[in-house]
């Protein structure tokens, strides 16, 4: 006799050793969708993507232009701060290191802002040395609208709240501006391996 149903057993799994940080389970096949609100559609006609801020001259790309800027195509795990985890997810996108290529600024810190107006802040370092990405594929498929299509943030080594989905830019800032969970309560920079989940954690 048990007393831990198959099913929940079965939805909290454990994961490869060493890959789920602290209080975190593995979602397997599934891949919640958490979306502070409704689900912009703008069409890839009037989309763009741009450097804001600190910058002289701003940049902007369309999306035939950001679709033809190099590409990578990470394979990373992802660690939603409501504690489940996806291993091995494969996206295909733009590093955040090729869109600032060149850039002089005496920024330190960026805000990725998003149609429906979603914020987050990250330290640029954090967006920065081939660990964040713009991405607008999921599994070899465009991404879905519901999971950020057409582009996102991707930023895995920091919880999934910072990898702004709709995404539209970077707006690059001399100091540390809370977004829009940081607003709330959440931690201001989010190391899942030091479960920073909240502000004070
Ligand atoms: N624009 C926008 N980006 C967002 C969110 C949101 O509500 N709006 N939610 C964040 C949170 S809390 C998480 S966990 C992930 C969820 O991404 P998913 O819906 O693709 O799983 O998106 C993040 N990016
Ligand atoms: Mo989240």
């Amino acid at each position: 006799m048990s007393f831990v149903s198959p099913g929940f057993t079965g939805r909290r799994r454990a994961g490869p050793p060493g890959r789920l940080p602290p209080g975190q389970h593995d979602v397997g096949d599934g891949f919640p969708v958490l979306s502070a609100g409704p689900t912009p559609r703008t069409p890839l006609e009037t989309w763009d993507f741009a450097v804001t801020g600190l910058i002289r001259p701003e940049r902007r790309w369309t999306w035939e232009e950001f679709r033809r800027l190099p590409r990578e195509a990470p394979t990373v795990d992802i660690h939603c701060v409501t504690s489940w985890s996806k291993l091995g997810t494969r996206w295909e996108g733009v590093a955040v290191d090729t869109l600032l290529a060149g850039v002089e600024t005496d920024a330190a810190f960026a805000v990725a802002f998003s149609d429906g107006g979603y914020t987050t802040n990250l330290p640029l370092a954090d967006l920065t040395g081939g660990r964040a990405w713009v991405v607008d594929t999921f599994d070899g498929r465009p991404l879905d609208p519901e999971h950020g299509g057409p582009a996102r943030l991707l930023v895995p080594h920091l919880y999934f709240w910072k990898s702004a989905k709709w995404v539209r830019g970077l707006r690059l800032t001399a100091r540390n501006e809370p977004g829009f969970w940081e607003t709330f309560g959440y931690h201001d920079r989010g190391d899942p391996w030091l479960e920073q989940r909240y502000a004070g954690d």
